[in-house]
């Protein structure tokens, strides 16, 4: 069987995401890191709408992060990681479409000007004091162990972190700092960012 390629690229959140899911089930792909100048011809070919992460399988192509992440989960029949399934595909849906929205546009404040950057982070603050409120109650955001919802989530607020690290360093945001520590020092998340080889 050949073994399946995975076009990416290192520092998407939805390219974690997926990697993630087939980091923590052992699963081998073949990585294209991906340019967005230059996409591939073959991963448009097989995925015409030219997003990454797209999983390319013998006889299926799976071209949404959260299809990846169920997919390697599903295929290793890691039960522990298979409860809730339709209440974190809502969540997980939900907050790719608002808290990413609101994320992009801190982002990328110089691109809009129209408010300045602090006005956006108030818009990410409503989605970290969500997030601290159920981390106060849990370990992870859903129970007490690490779930699929937490997975999918780390690497926005990775992202978030990222855009002015010594806010956040200082933000009143203890649980949400103790759950992303909790990824940022695993040994699966170093692996999951490892350097692909450029084809
Ligand atoms: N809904 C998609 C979103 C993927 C996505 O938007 N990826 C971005 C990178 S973070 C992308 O490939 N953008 C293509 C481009 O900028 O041309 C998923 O969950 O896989």
């Amino acid at each position: 069987m050949n073994i399946p390629i995975l076009y990416t690229f290192r520092r998407c959140p939805y390219a974690i995401r997926a990697r993630m899911g087939l980091v923590l089930n052992n699963i081998d792909v073949e990585k294209h890191e991906v340019s967005f100048k230059n996409k591939p011809a073959a991963m448009l070919k097989a995925s015409p709408k030219g997003t990454v992460p797209v999983l390319v399988l013998e006889s299926q192509v799976l071209e949404e992060s959260i299809d990846i992440i169920y997919w390697a989960f599903k295929k290793k029949q890691n039960r522990n990681f298979l409860q809730n399934e339709e209440q974190t595909r809502g969540f997980v849906g939900e907050h790719d479409q608002l808290f990413k929205t609101s994320l992009t546009y801190y982002k990328y404040a110089d691109m809009h000007p129209a408010k300045p950057a602090e006005e956006y982070r108030k818009d990410c603050e409503n989605f970290m004091r969500h997030f601290e409120q159920r981390l106060k109650t849990n370990e992870f955001l859903f129970s007490d162990h690490m779930e699929i919802v937490d997975l999918c989530m780390f690497p926005f607020i990775r992202q978030l972190s990222k855009v002015d690290e010594s806010w956040f360093a200082g933000a009143p945001y203890p649980q949400l700092k103790r759950w992303k520590a909790f990824f940022d020092t695993s040994d699966f998340f170093a692996k999951v960012m490892e350097k692909a080889e450029s084809r």
